[in-house]
């Protein structure tokens, strides 16, 4: 028994870091994700109701596994309460044919057919004193339930959440465990979506990153934020470049900026960071997606592709023959 507990136990202590699971990461340094009722007002922070994350099995993986959410329920611990708890969320899970393959299914917002592929779970939570501050856990699941991906790294399962009635914020998160009472990560596996809707730290000196993953097609980008209520600044960091100021909107807006990539960048991801200003700002909600020069939306991944990337200082430029 003991023998057995310690050869467990290494290999989860070596890769608890690298390829933690945790939706959002600790890379990602984002305190919740957030979903509002459909009656909340957009000045709250959440512009569609919606999140839509995929999460990604490695294809050497096939033992089942599970998808914790931690929190569900609007009520309680850690939740935005507007008068009274009125406010119902459902997590519906998706895997099979279509799940991201489907055109729709990678837009920012979820219109035509964003549902695709096979609903495996379906759940609700209104305000729950059971699921308050606790986990809920979804499997075992089997990873050919998913859609198979080569460009997205795995069998793919697609996790939509929306704020049905009310309206209240659910701040939730995620943890794609192989444990269905324990956050144990998968070798390999990761999460990403296509927009972020993101509870923000209300201390200050607080850095929260998004990874979006630029292939090599990608020329430019366009970012777009809504109600970050000018709380601090929002930078672009990458092997390329440090420091690169992204706009930044205001209480109820969007707004947007573009980014030329630079050809290092491409097959990396860049560090989009969320610096809070020197006034204390809390509850504050905030939405992001990055689009390229197509508008396709990018995939920010929980779990930075090629690592967090570090900037590599300026090029330097060899004097040509004469
Ligand atoms: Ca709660
Ligand atoms: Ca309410
Ligand atoms: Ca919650
Ligand atoms: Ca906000």
């Amino acid at each position: 028994m003991r023998l057995y507990f310690i050869t467990l136990f290494i290999p989860i202590i070596l890769i608890g870091n690298t390829f933690s699971q945790g939706v959002p990461s600790p890379e990602e340094n984002i305190p919740f994700l957030v979903t509002f009722g459909n009656k909340a007002k957009k000045s709250y922070g959440d512009d569609d109701n919606c999140q839509i994350f995929f999460f990604s099995i490695p294809k050497a993986y096939n033992k089942p596994f599970y998808i914790r959410i931690f929190d569900p329920e609007t009520g309680g611990e850690n939740d935005e309460i507007v008068k009274v708890e009125d406010t119902e969320t459902t997590f519906e899970l998706f895997g099979g044919k279509g799940t991201i393959t489907e055109k729709d299914a990678r837009q920012t917002n979820p219109t035509g057919n964003y549902k695709s592929g096979n609903l495996l779970h379906s759940i609700s939570f209104k305000n729950e004193k059971e699921y308050d501050n606790k986990w809920y856990t979804i499997g075992p699941l089997d990873p050919s339930q998913g859609e198979y991906s080569e460009i997205y790294m795995g069998n793919i399962f697609k996790l939509i959440c929306e704020g049905v009635t009310g309206d209240d914020g659910n701040l939730y998160k995620y943890f794609l465990s192989t444990s269905s009472t324990e956050n144990i990560p998968i070798p390999g596996g990761n999460a990403f979506t296509f927009e972020y809707t993101i509870r923000l730290h209300s201390g200050l000196n607080q850095i929260s990153h998004v990874y979006p993953f630029i292939d090599e097609n990608v020329v430019s980008i366009k970012q777009t934020n809504f109600d970050l209520d000018n709380d601090g600044t929002l930078e672009l960091s990458s092997v390329g470049t440090k420091g690169y100021q992204l706009k930044v909107s205001g209480d109820n807006e969007f707004v947007e900026s573009e980014y030329k990539i630079v050809a290092r960048e491409k097959g990396t991801s860049l560090d989009i960071q969320f610096i809070k200003g020197k006034k204390k700002i809390s509850n504050n909600n905030v939405v992001i997606h990055i689009t390229n020069q197509y508008g396709e939306a990018l995939p920010f991944y929980a779990v930075p592709i090629g690592g967090i990337p570090k900037y590599k200082g300026l090029i330097s430029v060899k004097p040509q023959n004469k």
